[in-house]
């Protein structure tokens, strides 16, 4: 079975450029409830940490640099079937690329800054939702 989580960043880009807003709207709209949310900014060694898995991939550094280099917000997201459902919501990775109407066509700028994070497994969603938040500061 599917679970009903998934994890997102607005990333730094999208929140300089006044998008909180506007994106958690879509979010609302889509119908999922925000169980957790922060705002803070990534040290490049927490970005590093949380990207891991793109190591070895040559986006990489440029990757961590940029979601480093400014305040995000992070936050829990719960639906049914919240995985499938968000990466829906939020458009292929290139915003060039993504279906009209989602986050990333409407709020993204380059494949780099692409508004939005979303998990893209139950697994990684609850490990990356372990990274930012701590049990007591989610509701359950
Ligand atoms: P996703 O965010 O759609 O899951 P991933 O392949 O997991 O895409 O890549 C993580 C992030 O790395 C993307 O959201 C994007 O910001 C960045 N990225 C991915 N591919 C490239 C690339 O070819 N050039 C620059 N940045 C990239
Ligand atoms: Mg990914």
């Amino acid at each position: 079975m599917s679970g009903n989580k998934t994890l997102t960043m607005i990333k730094p880009f999208a929140v300089q450029k006044a998008y909180i807003g506007p994106i958690l709207a879509k979010i609302n709209e889509a119908g999922f409830k925000i169980i957790a949310m922060k705002y803070l900014q990534l040290s490049l060694e927490q970005a590093k940490s949380f990207y891991e898995v793109h190591k070895e991939r040559p986006f990489y550094n440029d990757l961590v640099t940029f979601m480093s280099s400014g305040p995000i917000i992070a936050a829990i997201l719960e639906k049914d079937n919240a995985v499938e459902e968000y990466r829906k919501l939020i458009g292929a990775t290139d915003p060039a690329k993504s279906a009209q109407g989602t986050i990333r066509a409407l709020y993204g700028t380059s494949l780099e800054k692409n508004a939005v994070h979303g998990s893209d497994s139950d697994e990684n969603a609850i490990i990356e939702s372990d990274f930012f938040f701590s049990k007591i500061e989610r509701l359950f």
